[in-house]
């Protein structure tokens, strides 16, 4: 019987893209050029099917989602990120927040009860929130919930807190898995290549940096994220070589779970004169994302930053997860100019959200074991 792929195949003209599409049927991965080639050249029909054939063969129509809140202990930073619509430099740090552990264990507190399963700890890069300080918030927060997954920091924040206690990555990632650190979040990646990384990210960790503390973390056993920051000055060629980087670790490592592409948003930052990505843009990078990152099991939408009704579009071009309740405890998109400007979904929303187009809601945890199926 002709399957969907394969009408594909015959219809398409093209033959560097037909060539691509029976690769992709027969399991075998695309080559940097091929990438190149769907960038250039598939629209979103093509791509979207392609994706959508991957997605299905891994996780039919299974759609994850968990049921968290974030931590932002701070959003006073060192680092001056030209798209950051939430950080104060540390020049001004009158103008920003700071977390006390006992505020943010309040915070912990008030979901007791709740059947939360993960707290995602994110924020700027605060001097003083050194190493000693976030291991005293982490043995707190597991010593009140044990049960809840502790997901923290960006490797931009442990290069900076590593550095400071003068650790090497190895030393200073036991030291948090000892206090209860289970995963690492994808932030922080933004774009590696070097010639895009100066001009938007110039003085916090580089690619490597970025790659080896990831890297040392999945031989501790750990797992997990990675991101892409996407659609502002950076050409198809620095999302491959993203991406390839990417997908080399997770060759050799097995540690990530997810790929999280974060398209850029303009409001309120250094970069407002760079136009944001369309709509078809963005379904296009979830799309080649899906093909080209035959390694990574999942692929997330943010819906914060995407928007919830682009996040359910995105379930059509290889998406299988959209993150979670969030529960109005972040700031980060809602200042970069996302319509989500107090991002919160209860369960049944979220349940109703993929359901809607006809894909099953199944509750994980961070790990991806499924806890509920709707
Ligand atoms: O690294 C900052 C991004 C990231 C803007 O691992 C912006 O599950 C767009 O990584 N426009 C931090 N993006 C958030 C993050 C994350 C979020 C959700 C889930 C996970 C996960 C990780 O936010 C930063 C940066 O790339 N960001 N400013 C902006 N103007
Ligand atoms: Fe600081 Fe992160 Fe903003 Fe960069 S993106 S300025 S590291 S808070």
């Amino acid at each position: 019987m002709s399957t969907a792929i394969d009408t594909l195949i015959d219809f398409t003209t093209d033959i560097e893209l037909k060539n691509i599409a029976q690769k992709v049927k027969d399991g075998i991965r695309i080559t940097d050029e091929e990438c190149l080639v769907l960038f250039n050249k598939a629209d979103l029909p093509f791509a979207g099917a392609l994706a959508n054939f991957v997605r299905e063969k891994l996780h039919g129509n299974k759609t994850y989602f968990n049921r968290n809140f974030h931590i932002e202990p701070t959003n006073v930073c060192v680092f001056s990120c030209k798209f950051c619509s939430y950080s104060r430099l540390y020049a001004h740090k009158e103008e920003g927040w700071e977390l006390s552990i006992d505020q943010m264990l309040d915070i912990v507190k008030s979901y007791d009860g709740k059947p939360i399963t993960e707290v995602h700890i994110v924020g700027g890069v605060h001097p003083k929130m050194n190493m000693a300080y976030f291991i005293e918030l982490i043995q707190k927060i597991h010593a009140h919930r044990p049960d809840l997954h502790v997901k923290g920091f960006t490797a931009v924040e442990l290069d900076y807190m590593f550095r400071k206690a003068k650790l090497s990555v190895e030393e200073g990632m036991k030291a948090l898995k000892d206090a209860g650190l289970q995963s690492l979040p994808g932030g922080g990646a933004e774009i590696f290549h070097e010639d895009i990384r100066k001009e938007i990210a110039a003085d916090k960790v580089t690619g490597e940096g970025w790659l080896h503390i990831h890297e040392t973390a999945h031989n501790l056993g750990m797992h997990s994220n990675a991101t892409m920051l996407y659609g502002h000055i950076e050409k198809y060629e620095h999302r491959i070589d993203h991406m390839r980087k990417l997908r080399d670790l997770q060759d050799k490592t097995k540690g990530f779970n997810t790929f999280i592409p974060l398209k850029f948003r303009n409001s309120n930052n250094d970069m407002s004169h760079v136009p944001e990505s369309t709509i078809t843009e963005d379904m296009r990078m979830y799309a080649i994302a899906r093909i080209y990152l035959d390694n990574f099991p999942h692929l997330k939408a943010y819906w914060p930053m995407l928007g919830r009704q682009n996040a359910q579009l995105s379930l059509s071009f290889g998406v299988n997860d959209i993150d979670g309740t969030i529960d109005d405890s972040t700031k980060i998109y809602s200042m970069a100019g996302s319509e989500e400007q107090t991002p919160t979904m209860s369960t049944e929303e979220l349940v109703t959200l993929i359901k809607q187009v006809k894909r099953t809601p199944i509750e994980r945890d961070t790990l991806y074991n499924e806890i509920n199926h709707f």
